[in-house]
């Protein structure tokens, strides 16, 4: 372990953050790097030319999945994959699934630098949209491979500009022809996925490396208000078919039914749009996101079964349309890896603590293929999906050297 640690350069890992951040870079100093964009798409030629100068083997599938490989002893034994994600929210920040990407990359360069021959490939993976912002539901790269969303469905999602995921990838795979294509899914050995905690405890405690215990259920819905347009000065309230009115009411009823006491719950409106939206005519048509969470599986259930009853109670004069696009329930990551990522930590002298993951990640959809992990390491405050998005060099490096101690005893030395 100390030997792979002298391999680990955590000012590389770092340079590699700040020259990974500049594909999408925000003038706040965030990142805005939505799903199969060109922003993306840069930035996973910049990781190829880092890949390729230590030898690993690039390849990709039907969901764009990307795959950087160093092969094993055994090339013929199910790799161990290392990974996690690029593409940003709208306003995200500079280290949000990159860090496990980079962290994985640096675990890689350090095993080539040390001489060390594992017997599986390691795979390094960037997933396809795990943010979900541009085209919904996010996961979809991760789901796929796992199996667990068809393809076809997958192909048919389209952004707010109308264009298909099939649409996008058709660009992604022009910038990238010359990418060696691999069929679509797989059964790893392994998969860890190093990440920021997004939440505010690790900082808070000061303590460097999180044992990922499991994730909280999610449950995301579209809705659809579609009322009647008329005019802002005339037409009286009695005959008013108010899109926005009755969202308005819908949303108020929703945050009354999720507001807990004990602040569990997590329930968000984060996209709400206004047709024709403008402001002398009535709006005809309210289409707004609902995210839903909870740790615990019977009360998401029952929680999620009041969206469409709430919602239809309370538009009282537009049709009410709702489609549930996800119901993940909450999922624990086995013991024995936990146990490993808390050996490999406390043999370096680092704080640790198990804590759960308020947020998703594509660790959820290997969970169910494969023996799974997820380290996280502090940001500042737990501010994420925010330009503002921090993280220090000490903490990159000390779960670099975790990750790597993971990743090489998967691997088999
Ligand atoms: O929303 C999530 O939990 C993830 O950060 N995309
Ligand atoms: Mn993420
Ligand atoms: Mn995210």
């Amino acid at each position: 372990m100390a030997d792979i640690d002298h391999f680990i350069d955590g000012a590389r890992l770092w340079a590699r953050h700040e020259a990974l951040a500049t594909f999408g870079a925000t003038p706040a100093g965030g990142v805005d790097r939505p799903a199969l964009s060109r922003a993306e798409i840069d930035a996973r030629a910049q990781l190829m030319t880092w890949a390729a100068a230590i030898g690993l083997q690039p390849s990709t599938d039907d969901i764009a999945n990307l795959f950087l490989r160093l092969p094993g002893r055994d090339p013929d034994l199910p790799p161990v994959l290392v990974g996690s994600h690029i593409d940003s929210q709208p306003t995200g920040g500079k280290y949000d699934g990159v860090y496990g990407v980079l962290a994985g990359l640096e675990c890689l360069e350090a095993i080539v630098a040390a001489g060390a021959k594992p017997r599986r490939s390691i795979e390094l993976v960037c997933w396809t949209n795990e943010e979900g912002s541009r085209f919904a539901p996010g996961m979809m790269g991760s789901a796929a491979f796992a199996g667990k969303r068809r393809l076809e469905d997958i192909l048919a999602v389209r952004d707010a500009d109308g264009v298909t995921v099939a649409g996008a990838l058709r660009a992604v795979r022009a910038a990238e022809n010359a990418l060696a294509h691999r069929p679509l899914g797989g059964t790893p050995a392994a998969y860890v996925e190093a990440h920021i905690e997004q939440g505010p405890i690790l900082d808070m405690r000061s303590i460097p490396i999180g044992v990922v215990t499991g994730i909280q259920g999610k449950r995301t819905f579209r809705v659809r208000i579609v009322g009647e347009e008329n005019h802002a000065g005339t037409s009286p309230r009695s005959a008013r078919k108010d899109a926005l009115m009755d969202s308005v009411r819908i949303v108020s009823a929703l945050r009354d039914t999720f507001a807990d006491p004990d602040d569990i719950v997590r329930f968000t409106v984060g996209m709400f749009t206004v047709r024709p939206n403008a402001p002398s005519v009535v709006p005809s048509e309210v289409e707004f996101s609902i995210d839903l969470r909870h740790p615990d599986t019977s009360a998401l259930a029952r929680l999620g079964d009041q969206v469409a009853p709430i919602c239809k109670a309370n538009s009282l004069t537009c049709e009410a349309e709702i489609r549930e696009l996800i119901h993940d329930p909450p999922l624990e990551f086995p013991g024995p890896l936990r146990e490993k990522i808390r050996l490999a930590a406390a043999a370096r002298g680092l704080g640790h603590m198990e804590i759960p993951s308020g947020a998703g990640h594509d660790a959820r959809y290997l969970h169910y293929i494969c023996p799974t992990a997820m380290i996280f390491i502090p940001c500042w405050k737990g501010i994420s999906h925010n330009e503002n998005e921090r993280i220090t060099p000490a903490d990159a490096l000390a779960g670099a050297r975790v990750l790597a101690t993971l990743v090489l005893g998967l691997a088999g030395e």
